[in-house]
């Protein structure tokens, strides 16, 4: 009683140092978390894990937002498959990521191009984020491609805008300013190196599992932010299962160094998929796993963690918490 005493008085005086739970979305499962801060709010962008899912079975995405980082509304479903009109319907709403720019709110999805049957990348486009959203283009963004998923959207100080994306493979480009073009040709970087950051053990293991045997463990879900004048990458790493890393570039066309693990493998589920964000100061990393009942490898939750970097900007390990 007491406690919750001591909890309804600090929400109510607006302290922020309560804890969310985890998983943080408890009602539907919501892979590959995508957070955004928008001025005091942090927007959570998902995929859309369906509750009876044997294998990927995903049809829309979700949007989710917190003023505390504690509580979080869920606000709504506001584009599917049914939005790309160039997409395979009912299925492959893989993971996505969305940006605000000049009042304009773009969402970065992968979905399989129905034509070819191949991953693409396409952008949806609204006034709010909430939507309504429309197909930005009518056709995907990227051509069709293996490999093609997982897209993560990075402005620079100098307000160049870059998308990169991935799987078994990372590939770059820059945007036009308006968000829905290339800029250029998009470039596959292949200089990726972990190799000296790992023990034997580790790469014998990995490896066998890598299908292409890039010299990186890079395995998908690309996450790129800068801090300080640093660029940050933030991956799936590994295989199946996979567990988070990083690697950092003081430009952002790299060369990257790998910086090491950040998250073990997930709890109940092969894959890892997250983003990091900065809001007053704090610093959080979101990463889903199949922890809520009846969860898994194919019905994922988000989850969060909160963490400080070091003093030479490294990113610590971070141990999976309930709350
Ligand atoms: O959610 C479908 C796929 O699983 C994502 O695109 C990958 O990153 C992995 O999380």
């Amino acid at each position: 009683m007491k406690s919750r005493l001591i909890t309804a008085v600090m929400m109510l005086s607006g302290i922020g140092c309560l804890h969310a739970v985890n998983p943080i979305i408890q009602t539907n499962f919501t892979p590959d978390p995508a957070p955004y801060v928008h001025g005091d709010t942090v927007y959570l962008f998902v995929d859309h894990d369906e509750n009876d899912a044997q294998y990927f079975l995903m049809e829309d995405w979700q949007l989710y937002s917190t003023d505390d980082m504690v509580n979080w509304t869920y606000r709504g479903t506001p584009i599917s498959t049914g939005t790309f009109s160039w997409a395979t319907q009912g299925d492959k709403a893989w993971a996505s990521q969305a940006i605000e720019r000049d009042g304009k709110w773009y969402w970065y999805i992968c979905a399989q191009d129905a034509e070819s049957g191949l991953d693409a990348i396409g952008v949806a486009v609204a006034d709010a984020p909430e939507g309504p959203y429309r197909d930005a283009l009518g056709c995907p963004l990227t051509k069709p491609g293996f490999g093609f998923i997982d897209p993560s959207v990075f402005i620079d100080d100098d307000g160049q805008a870059y998308l990169f994306w991935g799987n078994n493979g990372l590939w770059m480009a820059k945007l036009n300013r308006d968000m829905i073009s290339f800029d250029g040709e998009i470039r596959y970087i292949d200089e990726l190196d972990d190799e000296k950051a790992f023990g034997p053990k580790v790469m014998k293991r990995d490896y066998a599992l890598n299908k292409r045997m890039l010299k990186s463990n890079f395995e998908e879900a690309p996450w790129v932010s800068k801090r300080n004048g640093i660029y940050y990458l933030v991956y799936a790493a590994g295989g199946v299962p996979e567990f988070m890393a990083y690697s950092t570039a003081e430009n952002i066309n790299g060369p990257w160094t790998y910086r090491g693990r950040i998250m073990n493998e997930a709890e109940n589920s092969f894959t890892i998929h997250g983003g990091l964000i900065e809001i007053g100061g704090r610093n959080f990393m979101f990463y889903h796993n199949g922890k809520l009942p009846n969860g898994g490898g194919f019905r994922r939750s988000s989850c969060v963690e909160e963490f400080s970097y070091g003093d030479d900007g490294s990113i610590p390990f971070m141990p999976f918490t309930n709350e």
